[in-house]
């Protein structure tokens, strides 16, 4: 059980409070940045949301009164250089903080991480605040409202179901547990409008999108029986489209949900000769075990590393590992 009375104590001791979570951020980091945020703000605590991206029009609906900012060193160092307590969301690993994480160091700032990825404690935080077994870490900001007897308002409800939605795959995958169910009944009760939101993330897709997805399922390749699936994109085809670096996401879910494919692999060309892998199982394969042994990490059921080589190289390679992983689990079930 993870004392949660003690973040709270952090919290009371402190005036000036920074949230933030990692670089393009998703709806769990932002989502659980915003449901502290407006509990802290309902306990008359100063403090700001800064990350280190641009935000996602998607997630704007969460960003009232410009709450969620772009860090802008001429703009938030002077605040940022008083803060009492930094909160970090669903990090994942420290690098992703950026210039943050920087300042967290230089200021000597008292930094709690708040996450569920299966990580080593970073010695950078203060204190870590891990659950590898929440679905999102939104799951954990309401364990935390939960054990120090807060009533969550519209706001803060707002902000956790956009958590726990966009981490389960929409209440869909594997880590979707009795919890993420009861949250969306909360959240429901205080008004929240689940079909809103889940319009406004998943049903606003560009045509450019559209058109980089037609262009992946032409090139979808098969091994392992059908099992593994994987595509390229590379930048020719991102250009030719029309689309744009994050269009990309959630192509990897997309190629999942193929009958008999229990991992879908993605190789995104980020830059000449650099690729992002994204790895996404179904549950039957664990595969964060490959991605880790391409320097990246992640979830069991979903993993991603970043890799530098020719595309023939780095495919040949992280196929070859991937088939070796599976191969293995396979002979260890049977
Ligand atoms: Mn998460």
């Amino acid at each position: 059980m993870l004392d949660w009375k003690l973040l709270n104590q952090q919290i009371e001791s402190s005036q000036r409070i920074l949230l933030s979570t990692h670089e393009n951020p998703d709806g769990d980091g932002l989502g659980s940045a915003c449901a502290m945020y407006h509990y802290l703000k309902d306990n008359g605590k100063d403090c700001k949301i800064i990350h280190m991206s641009k935000l996602p029009t998607e997630y704007k609906f969460l960003n009232y009164e410009n709450i969620i900012q772009t860090y802008q060193g001429d703009i938030h160092d002077n605040w940022l250089s008083k803060i009492d307590l930094a909160i970090i969301f669903d990090i994942g690993d420290y690098q992703r903080l950026r210039d943050i994480g920087d300042l967290i160091e230089k200021n000597k700032i008292y930094a709690i991480n708040i996450d569920h990825h299966p990580n080593l404690k970073d010695k950078r935080f203060s204190e870590n605040f891990i659950d590898v077994n929440a679905a999102a870490t939104g799951e954990m900001v309401y364990d935390f409202f939960k054990s120090v007897n807060v009533n969550m308002n519209k706001y803060m409800a707002e902000g956790i179901y956009t958590a726990v939605m966009t981490d389960t795959g929409s209440f869909r995958y594997s880590n979707t547990n009795e919890k993420s169910h009861r949250i969306a009944i909360e959240s429901l009760n205080l008004g929240v409008d689940n079909a809103k939101i889940y319009q406004t993330i998943y049903e606003n897709r560009s045509p450019q999108q559209i058109s980089l997805l037609a262009k992946i399922l032409d090139v979808l390749d098969y091994d392992l029986d059908g099992q593994l699936a994987w595509f390229v994109i590379d930048q020719k085809m991102l250009i030719e489209s029309g689309a744009k670096n994050k269009d990309v996401d959630g192509f990897s879910d997309f190629v999942r949900t193929i009958k008999g494919v229990e991992v879908a692999v993605m190789f995104f060309e980020i830059g000449t000769n650099v690729f992002r892998v994204n790895f996404r199982s179904k549950g039957k394969y664990v595969i964060n075990d490959v991605a880790k042994s391409i320097g990246g990490g992640g979830h069991k059921f979903a993993a991603g590393a970043i890799t530098k080589g020719d595309c023939l190289s780095v495919t040949a390679d992280v196929l070859s590992k991937a088939k070796s992983s599976l191969l293995l689990q396979n002979k260890e079930k049977n």
